[in-house]
């Protein structure tokens, strides 16, 4: 089956804290197909880019300073509806309001250090996964646990 896809980073504060597994079992366990995984240490002008939309934000430059400062995590997941019910997994932005059972409700305190990245819509989705990865670095493949997870 063909399904939309999304990009979803563990930042650097999630790697340093040990949580890469946890982060990413969360996604495996709900049934999304992980489709391209690098680890990488963005520019800061890369992580310019990539949150380019928030450049006239006074966090803008604190922010790509933190994602540039060590090791991402870099993931394209593949699923129905994955960008929308990825974002719900990850839970809200600032950790304070993030329901308990999201990734961020569960594992972080304070909106600069929300441990991860997900796309917020299908034309970021598709922007961010061009950014990040090159298109054979994206694996199309069949997972035997289709037919059990779709039906
Ligand atoms: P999200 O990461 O949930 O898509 P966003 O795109 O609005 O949130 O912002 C990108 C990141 O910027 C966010 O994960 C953490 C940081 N950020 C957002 N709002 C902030 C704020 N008010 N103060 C400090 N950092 C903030
Ligand atoms: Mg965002």
């Amino acid at each position: 089956a063909e399904f939309e896809r999304t990009f979803i980073a563990i930042k650097p504060d999630g790697v340093q804290r040990g949580l890469i597994a946890e982060i990413i079992s969360r996604f495996e366990r709900k049934g999304y197909k992980l489709v391209a995984i690098k680890v990488v240490i963005p520019s800061k002008e890369f992580a310019q880019k990539h949150y380019h939309d928030l450049k006239e934000r006074p966090f803008f430059n604190g922010l790509c300073d933190f994602l540039s400062s060590g090791p991402v995590v870099a993931m394209v997941w593949e699923g129905e509806g994955v960008i929308k019910y990825g974002r719900k997994l990850i839970g809200a932005t600032d950790p304070q309001k993030s329901e308990p059972g999201t990734i961020r409700g569960d594992l972080a305190v304070v909106v600069g250090r929300n441990i991860i990245h997900g796309s917020d819509g299908p034309e970021t989705a598709k922007d961010e996964i061009d950014l990040w990865f090159q298109p054979e670095e994206l694996v199309t493949y069949t997972s035997n646990a289709e037919t059990w997870i779709y039906g």
